[in-house]
């Protein structure tokens, strides 16, 4: 195991770091931006680096001055967690020229994962379900046409270096598919520097469950069960859970199956999720692989008991995976609501600024992953997140009804919060029964001029 490792990130999944290397008695060094000098994560770490001035381009985005930070604490890895540097392949190969260890799969897996088209062609080469669509990229409007006359309308064009929902268009026509294609190849230069793009079949308001999977460099790979994380407004994701309310159990083996068959194929290692949507029949299709850990990844820690980034750490120190597919057991239903510091009343815009007071709720089945305290400043330089709160129970009922009671004892005065649009969601019929899809935030928490693709 490693002695020392830089963590290369800020905020909740920082000090969520810190607190698994501190558990395998592995020293942290913590780098940090000028403008979070005074950030939680930097109390708990063994040592501090300011690498640079507040804008992530300058700091958590900097590679030369990550890696000088490296060199210089003399650690043996570094731990990219979410966002920044995660799946920035290109990083991930300097990291291995400089002899440092990245926690996560390898450069070349990243590259060829972080290319949808090419994932797209992986999962059916491996002969997973993916919505109808091109066999790999197409090249131009005639190509796509044609691709368009085989599936039917309505299409959905996506940009190969895409994700996260950028670079996508809804074409439903000939004249339309043609103008999308233009319009969505400028935009994927522009965004990307890579115009290349590929076609499906569109899925309407389909559910969104990924796996989350862990593989060893031995070439074997478990995967932790789903999450439904069908709650998102505008490709954010609100809320999340375990298991899904949606899919029967011989279609969670399936998906299960499928996963780890898309990472064996891609010979990938380390911790990492297979999305999939859902459609109106109960049909998945795979549409991309997410090459690190994500915000999301507490819930599988609660129904699985299983710490997620001790294994991320154990994996990219070269051991091999510590359990066999039938050593896995789902316990209970876990729900994630992330709390962001925004203004649901007002299109959700952040709400940056000082936190007069913050009490956060505790009890029974709840867990914060917070870095935000009473006197903290959110920066309008990062993401909105003030935290995740999570709760844990036998079943989903007792695990809403412990998340409303959680929300209900959250205080944070100061910044506007999206726990108030929590506790409407948890209380909504259709999300209470689980029938909710990703168009239901926009279908019912948000005015006629929020509505977007
Ligand atoms: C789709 C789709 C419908 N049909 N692909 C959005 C994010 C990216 N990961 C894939 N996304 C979608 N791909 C086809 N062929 C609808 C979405 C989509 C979506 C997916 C997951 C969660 C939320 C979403 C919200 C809008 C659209």
């Amino acid at each position: 195991m490693f002695r020392r490792v830089l963590i290369a990130n800020r905020g909740e999944i920082a000090q969520r770091i810190i607190r698994a290397c501190r558990e395998l008695e592995i020293e942290c060094v913590a780098i940090y931006s000028e403008a979070d000098a005074d950030a939680l994560h930097l109390r708990q770490a063994d040592e501090t680096i300011c690498i640079g001035p507040a804008p992530g381009a300058k700091s958590y985005l900097n590679i030369p001055a990550i890696i000088s930070a490296a060199e210089i604490a003399d650690v043996e890895a570094i731990v990219p967690g979410y966002g920044f540097l995660a799946e920035n392949a290109h990083f991930a190969e300097v990291c291995r020229s400089c002899n440092i260890a990245f926690v996560g799969p390898d450069p070349e897996t990243i590259e060829a994962l972080g290319n949808k088209a090419n994932a797209r062609a992986m999962a059916l080469r491996a002969g997973v379900p993916v919505v109808p669509g091109s066999d790999g990229p197409v090249d131009d409007p005639d190509d796509a046409l044609r691709v368009a006359r085989e599936i039917g309308y309505p299409v959905m064009i996506k940009a190969s270096a895409g994700g996260g929902g950028r670079g996508m268009r809804i074409a439903s026509n000939d004249p339309s598919l043609v103008n999308s294609f233009h319009a969505a190849k400028a935009e994927a230069e522009g965004a990307f520097k890579d115009g290349t793009l590929y076609l499906e079949k569109f899925v309407e308001n389909p559910r969104h469950v990924e796996i989350q999977i862990l593989g060893d460099r031995n070439g074997d790979v478990v995967w932790l069960g789903e999450r439904d994380c069908s709650v998102q407004r505008r490709h954010q994701k609100l809320i999340e859970e375990a298991p899904s309310p949606s899919i029967r159990p011989e279609q969670r083996q399936a998906m299960g199956h499928a996963a780890v068959t898309i990472a064996k194929e891609a010979g990938y290692h380390n911790a990492g999720t297979v999305e999939f949507l859902l459609d109106k029949n109960g049909d998945f299709f795979f549409i991309e692989v997410n090459a690190r850990i994500q915000v999301e990844h507490t819930v599988t820690e609660m129904v699985t008991g299983i710490d997620l980034i001790q294994e991320q750490l154990r994996l990219a120190s070269g051991e091999n995976l510590r359990f066999k597919q039938d050593d896995i057991r789902v316990r209970g239903h876990a729900i994630e609501c992330r709390i962001n510091a925004e203004d649901p009343a007002r299109d959700f815009q952040p709400s940056p600024g000082k936190i007069d007071l913050f009490v956060p709720p505790g009890g029974p089945g709840v867990r914060v992953d917070s870095h935000c305290f009473s006197g903290y400043s959110i920066s309008a330089h990062y993401d909105s997140m003030i935290g995740k709160l999570l709760a844990h129970r036998r079943d989903r009922r007792s695990a809403i009804a412990t998340m409303l009671r959680a929300l209900q004892e959250f205080v944070v005065l100061g910044p506007k919060t999206t726990i108030p649009i929590h506790r409407r969601i948890l209380r909504h019929a259709d999300f209470r029964a689980g029938e909710h899809d990703t168009g239901f935030v926009e279908r019912y928490f948000s005015g006629p001029s929020e509505r977007s693709v």
